[in-house]
């Protein structure tokens, strides 16, 4: 016995990871299959590896009759479902879902199952389903999907096949499938908490009747992993929880398989120094790896610096500078690189965040600052111009340049052939603020 949802396209993958967290924290008996097909991509099916969710691949069932730009063009594999054979019984969930209590007593449901739809109630609505796997359910339906008459143009997707296959759906309470619409327009209210007007979006309710939903089915677009402001509703706290913790996991997992080249300018060595080198080797990204740049006139650290690395146990590559020193050959081993100054003091997990930033907003470079003014604040720089804004965000009160691969790779390397020109470069790009401190030296 399993819980089933299917994942048809790449942008759905929050809502798959919500629901596996739903179920889990709900202590759910039932372990989360997740169907997906050939357009899924190796990162997503990375990811859903990384969260411990068993997928398994089946072509994509596509019926070319529906409109392109229909919503309901990619539910149709949700008719795989009913050839998983293999399983006695198993319950769908729509990725769409916010389960409120324990549903695995679904599983002792004995046939075929479906809530009814809004408004026409003689449907049923297929974003839950308990089934009993058969390969003549799954043919049959096939059969439907390649007969059905589109002539009066109501179709749907995969509810209508599944309707019109079953001619009589046994109904399962609304409580299992309890729809909420998020309005795609906003509206202003009144938030209590910050004591001025927010926009978000409203909500509308189908099936008023339903008492004690179990489950909650967000219907149509927006959905609620996908919305760019928050929706009026008594449920919107409860699936922004689960949503921000498999972000932060999943963030997680991005930034870790991200490799980052640090380059340390090292313009002296000192205690002070030394003690900043130490903080910024201690710094917990994995895939790192550390260049420290000497300029030619301080070769003479050479071998202090390289006594000073075996005392930290640290490996970091040497490399001296000429005036025109080359750090071009580096550039090609990283995801993303970084310039230190050691006469900054930054926070202790700069890199993650700066890489966290850069995943997140699809981001040409950022830079960490505090800023002239005593707001914290994190500068990000993209070369899509719709997404060039400054930053304020409390967490972010490290500094330190960091400097990211598209524009290191792209726009600062063309027509560069020296360092110095690259630091230039990218300084310049910038729009810096002031260091959130200066070490003297
Ligand atoms: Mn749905």
């Amino acid at each position: 016995m399993r819980y089933v949802c299917v994942l048809s396209s790449n942008d759905y993958l929050d809502g798959v990871l919500v629901l596996n967290e739903n179920l889990k924290q709900l202590n759910s008996q039932y372990p989360l299959l997740c169907l997906i097909n050939e357009t899924i991509t190796n990162e997503v099916r990375d990811i859903l590896t990384y969260f411990g969710i068993e997928y398994k691949e089946l072509p994509a069932i596509r019926f070319y009759s529906s409109p392109e730009e229909s919503n309901w063009k990619n539910t149709f594999d949700k008719i795989n479902v009913f050839s998983l054979t293999e399983y006695d019984k198993v319950v769908y969930l729509d990725s769409d879902l916010l389960i409120l209590e324990n549903i695995d007593s679904l599983f002792e449901k004995k046939i075929f199952t479906m809530a009814p739809d809004y408004p026409d109630m003689k449907h049923g609505n297929s974003g839950v389903m308990i089934i009993t796997p058969s390969q003549k359910t799954f043919e049959g339906l096939k059969k439907t999907l390649e007969e059905i008459d589109i002539s009066d143009n109501y179709y749907f997707g995969d509810q209508d096949i599944i309707n019109t296959y079953f001619k009589t759906i046994i109904t399962l309470d609304t409580c299992y499938n309890f729809m909420v619409r998020i309005s795609d327009e906003t509206k202003q209210y009144y938030d209590i908490e910050h004591n001025s007007l927010i926009e978000k979006y409203g909500t509308i309710l189908f099936n008023r009747n339903t008492i004690c939903p179990k489950i909650v089915h967000f219907i149509f677009q927006p959905k609620p992993f996908s919305v760019d402001k928050p929706f009026e509703s008594d449920y919107y706290p409860l699936y922004m929880k689960y949503l921000r913790m498999v972000r932060k996991k999943k963030m997680e997992y991005l930034v870790a398989k991200k490799s980052l080249l640090i380059f340390i300018l090292v313009h002296d060595l000192n205690t002070s120094t030394m003690d900043m080198i130490e903080n910024t080797l201690k710094q917990t990204h994995k895939n790192k790896e550390f260049i420290l740049l000497l300029e030619k006139k301080n070769c003479q650290f050479i071998d202090d610096l390289d006594s000073y690395m075996d005392h930290l146990k640290a490996k970091a590559n040497i490399v001296t500078l000429n005036e025109y020193g080359d750090v071009k050959k580096y550039h090609y081993f990283a995801d993303y690189v970084t310039f230190v100054d050691l006469d900054m003091i930054y926070r202790n997990d700069a890199f993650e965040k700066g890489i966290e930033k850069c995943i997140e907003y699809d981001l040409d470079f950022c830079q960490f600052s505090s800023a002239y003014s005593c707001k914290n604040s994190f500068y990000y720089y993209s070369s899509n111009e719709e997404i060039q804004k400054v930053f304020y965000e409390d967490e972010a009160q490290g500094l330190t340049e960091l400097l990211c691969d598209k524009i290191y790779k792209g726009s600062i390397l063309e027509g560069v052939d020296n360092f110095y020109q690259v630091l230039n470069k990218a300084n310049s790009g910038g729009m810096i603020g002031e260091a959130y401190y200066n070490q003297p030296y």
